[in-house]
């Protein structure tokens, strides 16, 4: 079975390590995020591609769910010495080694799939990652400061200002012109099955669908495309989901998500048994709709979910 994920960071990390469990056959490809891509030191910093990496290569820190376990911060130390900031973004000395391996190969002329493949044959992570493109898209966020609207990347916003502030918008910038990486529209295309993990609607699986052709290619694919709530009773089960909602007009609950993302993207949605009072009103929306847990305590109950999502893909094909 060829099963194709739009992938954020750790939720959509957390549920592909179910995934793979649920289905080790299965031929997994990976669509991750690179719109919180961000350029420090000199040095390029992919933190969806990297959480899904070292998340699924038993590198990740597990409790954080970013960054590398048995992280030590001494160059970060030494920077901040030099008065070098910024202070507020937490690169560790591990971590720093795939920033300068990834930047050096840019550098030489590599596109980030070919530099996210080598990276990937260290860590083995079981599915083959594409970034969503090789072009520079940067997710930047509207905020009103002192009266004044102003832009900041994604990162100042959800680890400086931790969502602290209202979005006002949320803007890939470059992604208009961005191309879809090589090999993106072909596992699309040939998917059997593609699922939207309980990923950030706005920032991870929205900026992926911003990127011209990655929209239009899911709504086409024969395959049934089926997303899970990242939406537990009305909040994010993790992150701040709910303030890049906003931005965007949407309620913070399973159902708006749903449609949101609408009949003509996902044949089929799973919700949270809380939230089984929603099914009658997603599938009223022409989306099938099943309640299951939806809380990824640990791999088993994560694998469970993957599974349910499978079977409502297979409801909906038939
Ligand atoms: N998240 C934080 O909350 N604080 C950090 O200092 C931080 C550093 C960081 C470094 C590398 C990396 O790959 C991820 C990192 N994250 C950090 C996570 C990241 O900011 C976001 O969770 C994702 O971009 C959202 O998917």
């Amino acid at each position: 079975m060829r099963i194709v994920v739009l992938a954020g960071g750790i939720g959509g990390a957390r549920f592909l390590r179910g995934l793979r469990r649920a289905v080790p056959d299965a031929e997994i490809t990976v669509v991750g995020n690179t719109g919180d891509d961000i350029h420090l030191f000199g040095l390029k910093v992919c933190p969806d591609l990297d959480t899904v990496m070292y998340t699924l290569g038993g590198g990740i820190h597990e409790e954080q769910g970013w960054g590398r376990e048995g992280e030590t911060f001494a160059v970060k130390e030494e920077l901040a010495a030099y008065g070098v900031g910024p202070e507020w973004f937490g690169l560790g000395d591990r971590d720093f080694a795939t920033h300068i391996v990834r930047t050096q190969m840019l550098g030489a002329g590599y596109p980030l799939s070919a530099v996210t493949e080598a990276l990937c044959a260290r860590w083995k992570p079981g599915v083959r990652l594409l970034p969503m493109t090789d072009d520079r898209v940067e997710t930047h966020v509207a905020i009103d400061v002192d009266g004044e609207r102003r832009a900041v990347h994604f990162q100042e916003y959800w680890v400086k200002l931790r969502a602290s502030v209202d979005a006002l918008a949320v803007v890939p910038v470059g992604a208009e012109a961005a191309k879809p990486a090589p090999g993106v529209l072909d596992a699309i295309a040939g998917a059997d099955v593609i699922l939207f993990p309980p990923s950030n609607p706005v920032v991870s699986v929205g900026t992926i669908l911003a990127v011209p052709g990655i929209r239009e290619a899911v709504a086409a694919a024969p395959a049934p495309v089926v997303g899970l709530s990242p939406l537990v009773g009305g909040a994010p089960v993790r992150g701040m989901a709910d303030k890049v909602l906003a931005a965007v007009g949407v309620e913070s609950t399973a159902q708006a998500v749903a449609r949101h993302y609408g009949a003509d993207l996902i044949d089929g949605w799973l919700v949270d048994t809380v939230d089984a009072d929603a099914v009658a009103a997603v599938e009223e929306a022409g989306i099938a709709c099943r309640a299951v847990p939806l809380m990824m305590t640990d791999e088993d109950a994560t694998a469970a979910m993957a599974r349910a999502a499978l079977a409502l893909a297979e409801e909906v094909r038939a």
